[in-house]
């Protein structure tokens, strides 16, 4: 029997489910470059020349080990761009008995993949992801029909069920959850680690040109590239973090500085999304390194839980709740993506500097993600879809898998609290204390109302007074409602026009922006067009379709 073994560019693992009763004297191994998949959203430019360099160094592996791979580069004559396309041209050049691949990460492709089964010719088998460590019957078990989800929940369930940081049936140490005690700021004048990094061999060279002419449109600069392509150097990448980050994750996860983009931070959700690193052995190691006293237990179990627990819960409910759980809007937001979120041309420091990491880096932690680019886009109430758009472009571990419950639900609420008890929202306060951005800022932390305070101190309370039908009764939301509620009434009616006049004032460009932002917004140059990325014709809901 011979078969076709297809393999997408983030399944990346020789144990993948698709190869894992590989005949190498009669199966073909077929990979594509297509330029559907990188422009169904225009990522990133450092996201499509990771993927690339680490599809042709896999290939490259899995031909040295004696297995005959097609391989089809983006460039090649008659590639067809998409992979029904590709998979149709592979099966007419070599004569196939059946086709093996492994479930998608995303739901359009998901979708497709229902199409080969009818229409292609030879039978396709779809295999269960076997990367994950908690399956999706399992998961869909867990979540039945249950209108919340809570993460805390599935994640004791995941201790228990692999054994991490347990001791017998109780959670080593006693507790579960060492969160209180991620939260700190860095202390001034904290010395950050040199981060490893990759510069780019011959293979990522050359995908780089391919893609800054192919992608020239496209978010983002590859001058920066420094991302692990292979196995090895995800490994080598993985073993630096946990001699010089995981001692000190815990501490300092929350923490954000101008200057520091990536702090203690692991850095490998790109090498674990595409499977050159799996959760599991991450998870193991970072245990190991507690048990022979490398790293201490709040570090240790925050690193555990964001893998065991934030990454297969997101993945759990993505899988449990599509195609329906993208279509809610729960606090109605329905404002455009402001063009500062493309150009990083925003006098609102945090803003720039997350922005500004992200194009050079394609790359900002969790809460970067969150409670800076994530919270400005809930208080302004921007559109879900063209928010979740931005996270599936601009993040080089971006899949919609993972990218959709992170900004859907964590951040937006736009799920109506599937996820989230209560919506992450936040002043300047917050940013304030986690960070060094409101000293380098035009406007005014400290400030709650007028042309130089804060944004997000308005935008703040104008967000819990706008929602106040849907939030008020929220047990989480009492103290800020009490707030408000014994709040002078001209206060509240000027925090309401602060933030009229600045949502209003948005999307202008710089020279245009309000009296009150005029010599703050301009001090950044006038973004030119071209640098945005054009946008899909296609819109975020048909993109999901396929
Ligand atoms: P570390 O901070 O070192 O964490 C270690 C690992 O934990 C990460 O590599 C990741 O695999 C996992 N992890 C941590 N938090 C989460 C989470 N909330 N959900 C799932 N996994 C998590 N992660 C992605 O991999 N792809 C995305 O598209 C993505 N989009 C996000 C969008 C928003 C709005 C938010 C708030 C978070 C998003 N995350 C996403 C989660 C998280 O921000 C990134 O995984 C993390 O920043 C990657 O950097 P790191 O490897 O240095 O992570
Ligand atoms: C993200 C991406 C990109 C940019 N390009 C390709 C590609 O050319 N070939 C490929 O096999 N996979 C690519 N991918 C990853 C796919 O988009 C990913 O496999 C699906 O989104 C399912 O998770
Ligand atoms: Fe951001 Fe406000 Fe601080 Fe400026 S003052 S950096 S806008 S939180």
């Amino acid at each position: 029997m011979r078969t076709l073994r297809f393999l997408l560019g983030d399944q990346l693992t020789r144990r993948i489910a698709t190869l894992t009763d590989l005949d190498p004297d009669h199966d073909v191994v077929l990979m594509v470059e297509v330029r559907a998949e990188a422009t169904y959203v225009r990522h990133h430019k450092q996201k499509i020349a990771f993927l690339f360099s680490a599809m042709r160094h896999f290939a490259a592996e899995l031909e040295a080990e004696g297995i005959a791979v097609d391989y089809v580069r983006l460039d090649a004559p008659g590639n067809t761009g998409s992979f029904t396309g590709e998979l149709e041209r592979a099966v007419a050049r070599h004569a196939v008995d059946r086709v093996v691949v492994t479930e998608p990460g995303e739901w359009r492709v998901w979708e497709m993949m229902q199409g080969w089964r009818a229409d292609l010719g030879p039978p396709v088998e779809i295999r269960d992801d076997n990367r994950f460590l908690c399956p999706r019957a399992d998961f869909a078990a867990w979540a039945g029909d249950r209108r919340s989800l809570r993460m805390e929940t599935f994640y004791r369930g995941m201790r228990r069920r692999t054994g991490l940081l347990m001791e017998g049936s109780e959670p080593t140490g006693g507790r579960w959850n060492f969160d209180p005690e991620n939260r700190k700021g860095l202390p001034k004048g904290h010395v950050v680690p040199e981060r490893v990094g990759f510069p780019p061999d011959a293979v990522t060279v050359e995908v780089i040109a391919l893609v800054e002419h192919a992608f020239a449109d496209h978010f983002g600069e590859t001058d920066a590239f420094a991302w692990p392509v292979t196995r090895a150097e995800a490994i080598t990448a993985f073993k630096h973090f946990l001699a010089v980050g995981l001692p000190t994750f815990g501490d300092y996860q929350d923490a954000m500085r101008a200057d520091a983009p990536f702090l203690y931070h692991a850095l490998i959700a790109p090498a674990l999304n595409a499977g050159l690193l799996t959760p599991e052995e991450v998870c193991r190691a970072a245990e190991r390194a507690y048990r022979a006293g490398a790293a201490p237990l709040h570090c240790v179990e925050g690193f555990i839980r964001q893998i065991l627990g934030w990454r297969e819960y997101v993945r759990g409910l993505y899988w449990a709740r599509m195609p329906d759980y993208a279509a809610s809007n729960a606090l109605a937001a329905t404002r455009d993506l402001p063009w500062f979120y493309w150009s990083g041309e925003t006098a609102m420091n945090c803003l720039a500097q997350c922005i500004g990491a992200t194009r050079t880096h394609a790359y900002a932690h969790h809460i970067q993600r969150l409670m800076v680019t994530g919270n400005f886009a809930l208080l302004a109430g921007i559109a879900p879809a063209q928010v979740e758009e931005w996270y599936l472009v601009v993040y080089a571990d971006a899949y919609e898998w993972v990218e959709l419950p992170n900004v859907h639900g964590m951040v937006l609420w736009a799920d109506g609290g599937v996820m989230g008890s209560k919506p992450y929202a936040a002043s300047g306060a917050y940013i304030n204390r986690m960070s060094d951005y409101c000293r380098g800022c035009a406007y005014d932390v400290a400030k709650k109302s007028g042309p130089s305070a804060c944004p997000f101190n308005y935008l703040y309370w104008n967000f819990l007074i706008r929602h106040a039908e849907r939030l008020a009764d929220n047990p989480r939301l009492a103290m800020p409602y009490r707030t408000l509620a014994r709040m002078d009434p001209t206060k509240r009616a000027a925090i309401l026009d602060d933030a009229a006049r600045f949502l209003d004032g948005l999307d202008a460009a710089p020279s245009a922006a309000p009296a009150d932002q005029g010599s703050l917004a301009l001090a950044a140059p006038r973004s030119d067009p071209a640098r945005r990325p054009a946008r899909d014709t296609a819109t975020t809901a048909s993109r999901r379709k396929g």
